[in-house]
């Protein structure tokens, strides 16, 4: 049940104290009941600082409490619904309490909870309060010991944190006991009790140390691990090689959930998975699936290191381990396959979701100064912009001297709760030389920097002089910005486009001018190389842009190019359209998509990535109201109209990329898939969906068959109904193919999707209970700007009617559906009127969550 909203209280970094008492030691011996579940917990505990000793603890029922052994009077004690606070302890001793707790019941996926065979944890953020009493904050770490016992059939696998000590059975029970020797804070703790098998494998580390790796999976999913151990192996090779990190205990352990709010967790020694992110094969997952599970497989192993043995202070410091650990992720993907497809992809996401909550009234810094509720601040500013500000570290230090603050970092903070400034702190000793303490703004200040360049070129002195300025928007709480301190990655492209220098400026100012020497013809520049720092580089004519995406010898900036080319394209065709002309494709973007394709064999990824035009959601963020009709009609006519005169090479292009091993996920391979599924759906935006439907019924590759269904599942009629109803029946029992089936119709750019996706809402595989299914059918939905944007505000309502029934049941997954709404400023008044209504609506229920209630409350602004 929601709380009453009395509770909606602020936290705020500034008022963060050190805890009053640190625990040693934890014994945690768990009787496990599906729906009463015992938690005896015996904590050593001292005295850190002054004041009354508090334990966090939510819906735990007290059976016993003891202090030093002895049973504690009524007197001595108070609980309320945040804890227990016993009034009056020594400066050292034993607390002892035994609660009861119901697993079952547990439908918000934090703490113990119940899914398919057996028990699960989640305790990141605040979770293990939910488990037993304990000062459940990062700063407090412990050596931990678990002894569990369960019914030996229906949970015949037993697992927690660190090495297994001893395990045995007894009347139909059965026990195991664990020990972790490295301390560590309660959110990293971890318990799996289920019906399970596992994938075995090992590593030996640099230095010998033998280390017994599992996956563990429901029975008959063994066969869809192979992709996981094999990347896991790669992260632990690679961690060692890129940062001197190796793996510290024996034992590393990864179980799959199919019930799990986020991507996976990176508990010590046992990372819990969403399933989504460990099984993959090629009749079942898409290669981004593939590329999908690499990367949560790698991010959670490197979060040992970075997360684990130096963990956060407190949840304000989260982008502290986020940041870190997607920029780690970020370079170990980018060293599996190619940097520069990697970094368009990555731009593309942050672009799309983080730039985007950056404009708008959820804005928060990448180091939040205030939270109601921690859970609504995992988001793409915590990760995705705190690892671009990572990034900047490095490119201004230079990777020898980052790689050396990062030895730093680890050295000065291991076994420790550490804050943004201890990272700032070790990267500075890293380059002595230089003051870099501007870079911290960056954590202190939202919004997305915009910048425009002038540049002049005197033959007389033959100095070419380029003029940066930036300013940042305001966004909620901060009115005024300070310039930031940015690395401009630049180069000078001669009229062949040969560099005639690259370089790194340090740009720091709100206006500051560069002058380059010697320098023989007026040149072209282009900035900002492979997206150098998060920011809006605008006012680049278009004869630049054209430029760029023909010549520049960055692939990044050349994708850029010819994305920001399209964008300018695509937004004055919108303007057109409002003012009821027809339609004409323009030639500089025909020749550059005709261009990108004649260069395909060069690299068939990047140029997947180069067909791709700009998202709908992007050019709505270009304008001063959003037009969402306008946009989906302009932006389809434009792939239509691209289709039909570039035919032949299309055809062309899709025979010669579609022999390709279906069984193959190797770079070139996936490339190859990419390009010749980009060709395939222009084929069909121009009304050809001959080749989708072929290809659908010819392949057992889910790459191919999705991308087959995606174009099919956009024109309504026999064909669709026939493709969508086998591809249903074929994998019905398959939750995570499932999940595609919802998604592919709930993102189809159809007549009826809207209709479809309410009917959908009552399929009877449509589970609220499943945050997964919930994702692929109402995240993606949302997603689909044209459809959930109709104008008679069904969209919204659904929206609303899915956020209010799953408040009930899982805040966490609908306080982030809100965020669906929180774009209403930027609509037409009509369309702002139903918005904000829904908004309304959501807020006005009693008992609301303060998660929901603090994004709805934001994002009504
Ligand atoms: N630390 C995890 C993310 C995570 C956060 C919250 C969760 O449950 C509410 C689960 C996982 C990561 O970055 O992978
Ligand atoms: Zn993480």
């Amino acid at each position: 049940m929601a709380e009453p909203s009395s509770i909606h209280i602020p936290v705020n970094l500034a008022d963060y104290t050190p805890p009053v008492f640190q625990v040693e030691t934890v014994e945690l011996e768990f009787d496990l009941h599906p729906a009463a579940t015992l938690v005896r917990s015996r904590l050593r505990l001292h005295r850190h600082a002054a004041g009354q000793l508090h334990l966090n603890g939510r819906k735990l029922k007290l059976r016993e409490i003891l202090l030093d052994g002895e049973p504690l009077g009524d007197n001595l004690y108070s609980l309320d619904p945040s804890g227990l606070t016993v009034f009056e302890v020594p400066d050292e001793f034993t607390l002892e309490t035994l609660v009861e707790i119901n697993p079952a019941e547990n439908t918000e996926l934090s703490g113990l909870y119940m899914s398919g065979s057996g028990f699960f944890t989640q305790c990141e953020p605040e979770g293990f309060r939910k488990i037993t009493f304990f000062p459940d904050r990062p700063d407090v770490m412990a050596r931990y010991r678990v002894r569990m016992s369960a019914d030996a059939k229906r949970f015949p696998v037993l697992l927690s944190n660190g090495n297994k000590l001893a395990e045995g059975e007894e009347y139909g029970r059965h026990w195991a006991e664990w020990e972790d020797p490295h301390p560590k804070p309660s959110y990293l703790f971890a318990l799996v009790a289920a019906d399970l098998v596992a994938v075995k494998d090992e590593f030996t580390t640099r230095s010998g140390r033998h280390v017994d790796l599992g996956i563990w999976v429901e029975r008959g999913d063994e066969t869809r691990c192979g992709h996981a151990m094999a990347s896991l192996k790669r992260a632990m090779l690679w961690d060692e090689d890129t940062f001197g990190l190796e793996y510290d205990l024996d034992v590393f352990n990864i179980a799959a959930v199919s019930d799990f709010n986020a991507g996976a967790m990176e508990n010590k020694g046992l990372n819990i998975f969403n399933t989504a992110y460990v099984l993959a094969s090629s009749a079942t997952a898409t290669d981004t699936d593939f590329q999908n599970v690499e990367r949560v497989i790698a991010h959670e192993y490197f979060h040992n290191w970075t997360g684990d043995r130096v963990t956060c202070r407190d949840w304000f410091q989260l982008s502290l381990k986020e940041g870190l650990t997607v920029f780690r992720d970020q370079e170990y993907m980018a060293d599996q396959f190619s940097a520069a497809v990697k970094r368009i992809a990555d731009v593309r996401l942050l672009r799309a979701t983080q730039f985007r909550d950056d404009a708008g009234p959820l804005a928060h810094p990448v180091r939040p100064a205030s939270y109601l509720e921690i859970n609504n601040f995992y988001t793409t500013t915590i990760y995705e912009k705190g690892a671009e500000v990572v990034r900047m570290y490095r490119t201004l230090m230079g990777r020898e001297a980052f790689r050396h603050g990062m030895e730093i970092y680890i050295r000065d903070n291991d076994n420790s709760a550490a804050t943004v400034e201890d990272f700032f702190n070790a990267m500075q000793a890293a380059v002595p030389e230089h003051n870099i303490w501007q870079i911290m703004r960056w954590y202190e200040q939202a919004g997305t920097p915009e910048v425009t360049a002038e540049e002049t070129y005197d033959p007389a002195s033959r100095s070419f002089t380029l003029t940066l300025r930036q300013t940042t928007k305001p966004t909620p709480g901060q009115d005024e910005k300070h310039p930031f301190l940015m690395p401009v990655a630049i180069g000078l492209l001669d009229a062949e486009g040969r560099d005639l220098l690259s370089e790194t400026l340090l740009f720091h100012k709100a206006e500051q001018s560069f002058v380059f020497a010697d320098i023989d013809q007026p040149a072209a520049v282009s900035l900002f190389r492979g997206f150098s720092a998060p920011i809006k580089l605008k006012g680049q004519s278009r004869e630049r842009l054209a430029f760029l995406a023909a010549k520049d010898t960055d692939l990044f900036n050349r994708w850029d190019a010819l994305q920001q080319y399209a964008t300018a394209v695509l937004l004055e065709a919108v303007a057109a359209h409002q003012d009821g002309q027809v339609f004409r494709l323009d030639d500089g973007l025909l020749e550059a998509i005709a261009a990108t394709l004649r260069e395909a064999p060069r690299d068939p990824a990047f140029t997947a990535e180069a067909l791709l035009l700009p998202a709908e959601s992007l050019l709505a963020d270009e304008m001063g109201v959003v037009d969402p009709d306008a946009i989906h009609a302009v932006r389809e006519a434009t792939r239509a109209a691209l289709g039909e005169a570039l035919r032949d090479r299309l055809n062309s292009t899709y025979w010669e990329y579609g022999k390709v091993d279906p069984a193959d996920h190797s770079g070139p391979a996936m490339g190859a898939r990419a390009l010749k599924n980009a060709t395939l759906a222009y084929l069909a935006a121009s009304g050809d969906a001959s080749r989708a439907w072929e290809q659908f019924n010819n392949t057992g590759n889910m790459t191919d068959r999705l991308a087959a269904l995606t174009q099919l599942a956009d024109l309504p009629g026999e064909k669709r109904d026939t493709a969508l109803t086998s591809f249903y029946e074929t994998w019905r029992n398959t939750p995570l193919v499932l999940d595609k089936w919802f998604s592919v119709q709930a993102r189809a750019n159809a007549a009826d999707t809207l209709e479809r996706v309410q009917a959908l809402t009552r399929h009877e595989a449509f589970e609220l209970r499943n945050p997964n299914r919930v994702r692929s059918l109402i995240g993606a939905f949302s997603a689909n700007q044209a459809k959930f944007h109709n104008a008679s505000g069904a969209g919204y309502r659904l929206l609303g009617d899915m956020v209010l029934r799953l408040d009930e049941t899982n805040p966490q997954i609908a306080a982030r559906l809100v965020s669906g709404l929180s774009s209403w400023r930027r609509f037409d008044t009509a369309r702002q009127d139903l918005m904000r209504a829904e908004l309304e609506r959501i807020l006005a229920r009693e008992g609301l969550s303060s998660n929901t209630y603090e994004m709805a409350s934001k994002a009504l602004g």
